[in-house]
């Protein structure tokens, strides 16, 4: 299997996050500049039609894309631990809040970063009117979550899932904008991520 990846990029970090709590070594990774746009050629193109990392090709050559996708395979490869939920029940709960956090906190982020950051102009058309919606967004979900948080240590109740790795992609990518949760104002939101940091999705190599 080889990963076509980037780093500081909360996609591609999801599947490494993934990889690292399942303890998966057999991954071999390719490195793509994405400040410089390595990932627009036509080359990449052919293996990811719409230009984007991370995508995983499979040793008889096919490839996987969209980083939840990718992880459903490892999922199948690599059992435990369970992060996509033991049962039907379960893996609704844990689908509900990943695509909350993705919908409702990643992609707002990922406005705010792409159309308001100036290092971004590189790969996005900037909209400034974006940048101030995304960052409204995002704010107003990380009081959200932070509310959640009070009641469990987890996203989704009592254990770490996909939802986890999901949410602290999002909080590492949140850097770019040097925002992460403060202790006072948002404290269940910091005391999940500070255990989100001992856990092995927090261990960069
Ligand atoms: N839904 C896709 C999104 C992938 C994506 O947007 N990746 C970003 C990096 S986080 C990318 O490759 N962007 C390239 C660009 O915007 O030119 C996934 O979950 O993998």
């Amino acid at each position: 299997m080889k990963l076509y990846t980037t780093g500081m990029a909360p996609n591609p970090e999801r599947v490494h996050m993934f990889v690292r709590e399942k303890g998966i070594k057999n991954i071999e990774t390719v490195e793509m500049a994405l400040m410089k746009g390595e990932h627009k050629t036509k080359e990449y193109q052919a293996i990811s039609p719409f230009r984007q990392l991370p995508a995983l090709v499979l040793d008889d050559g096919r490839v996987i894309t969209e980083s939840k996708a990718i992880c459903v395979y490892l999922e199948s490869l690599y059992p435990e631990p369970n992060l996509f939920g033991e049962t039907g029940e379960e893996a609704a709960f844990i689908e509900m809040w990943d695509r909350r956090i993705e919908f409702m906190m990643l992609m707002p982020l990922a406005m705010w970063i792409r159309h308001g950051h100036p290092a971004f102009v590189a790969i996005e058309k900037q909209i400034p009117d974006m940048a101030v919606r995304g960052e409204k967004g995002f704010r107003r979900f990380a009081q959200y979550i932070d509310a959640e948080l009070a009641n469990r240590d987890y996203i989704v109740g009592e254990r770490f899932t996909v939802a986890d790795i999901t949410a602290f992609a999002s909080m590492g990518f949140a850097r770019v904008a040097k925002w992460k949760p403060d202790a006072e104002t948002l404290p269940h939101l910091h005391a999940w991520r500070a255990r989100m940091m001992a856990r092995p999705c927090g261990q960069k190599s």
